[in-house]
């Protein structure tokens, strides 16, 4: 459970870390099922809907960027959305009845990770109300050296920056002469958790160390916020993802700023690829 502390420092900044959510025994458990999946991605060439390759990945040197929707892929990373603690928390911040509208985990590998330039999850998915947030779990301790998850305090009350270029949405702030001025890291031990508002903007570097930076992202939303872009079956998505609590019919709606993230991505599939081809990359050229 949070301090009340806690809770304010969430408030008045948009971001919070904590340490020792995960026990050892869970992230060594993590660990074992994602190096199984590292094995399986030596398999494949090519980006699919589960697996998201560095561009340097090779069968002899697998390097996966992301595993897609962790939690249909294993009962491990299922169990870990639900998991007791995690969910007190976030009820902590956005009250109990709690959906999820997406899970992904970042491996950013050793030498190799992929930067995520600076966005708005906002950007990516606007509702009905703003009380959504995401989830990291660091399985790896994460530090400036190995990527960590970077944020802007103070943001989530902020407007929504341009995410797009040339008339299509890109995935990463835009606006000439943004500079990520008074940027945080958040720094993790192995276990521990980052949480940030779906309206901090936030980003992070290539892994430029020797240890892999591990993050197991899960995006959770107050059940009464609808998204504005429903995919197809929307009712019956909206119910499958409650994770606690009961579905609702009826949103709550706020003043929030919204442009939608259309039209979509030249390329799609990932925040990676949506981000190809930006011009204004902060953190560099991917690898
Ligand atoms: O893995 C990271 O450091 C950033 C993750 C993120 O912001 C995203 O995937 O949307």
């Amino acid at each position: 459970m949070l301090t009340p502390a806690q809770i304010q420092s969430y408030r008045d900044t948009g971001y919070l870390g904590v340490e020792g959510v995960f026990s050892p025994a869970e992230v060594a458990e993590l660990r074992r099922v994602t190096d199984e999946f590292v094995e399986k991605s030596r398999a494949v060439t090519a980006n699919d809907a589960v697996f998201d390759l560095e561009p340097s990945h090779t069968a002899e040197v697998p390097r996966l960027r992301r595993l897609k929707d962790p939690i249909k892929q294993h009962e491990v990373y299922r169990r870990a959305i639900s998991h007791p603690k995690l969910l007190a928390i976030v009820s902590q911040l956005i009250g109990p009845a709690i959906t999820s509208n997406g899970n992904k985990l970042n491996l950013k590998l050793a030498d190799v990770g992929s930067p995520v330039e600076w966005h708005q999850d906002w950007a990516f998915y606007p509702h009905t109300n703003d009380d959504l947030l995401a989830v990291g779990i660091a399985m790896d301790d994460s530090s400036l050296e190995n990527g960590c998850l970077m944020v802007l305090p103070g943001t989530h009350r902020g407007p929504l920056l341009d995410h797009h270029q040339d008339g299509v949405f890109v995935g990463a702030v835009t606006e000439p002469g943004f500079r990520p001025d008074g940027a945080v890291p958040i720094l993790l031990q192995a276990g521990g958790i980052s949480i940030h508002h779906a309206r901090t903007l936030h980003g992070s570097a290539p892994n430029r160390s020797s240890r892999a930076r591990r993050l197991l992202l899960f995006q959770y939303c107050a059940a009464d916020a609808w998204p504005l872009l429903p995919g197809d079956k929307p009712w019956e998505t909206y119910a499958a993802s409650v994770l606690q609590g009961s579905p609702v019919s009826q949103p709550r709606l706020t003043a929030v700023p919204v442009r939608l993230p259309l039209p979509g991505a030249k390329h799609s599939g990932s925040i990676y690829e949506n981000q190809r081809g930006l011009k204004n990359a902060l953190f560099g050229a991917k690898m």
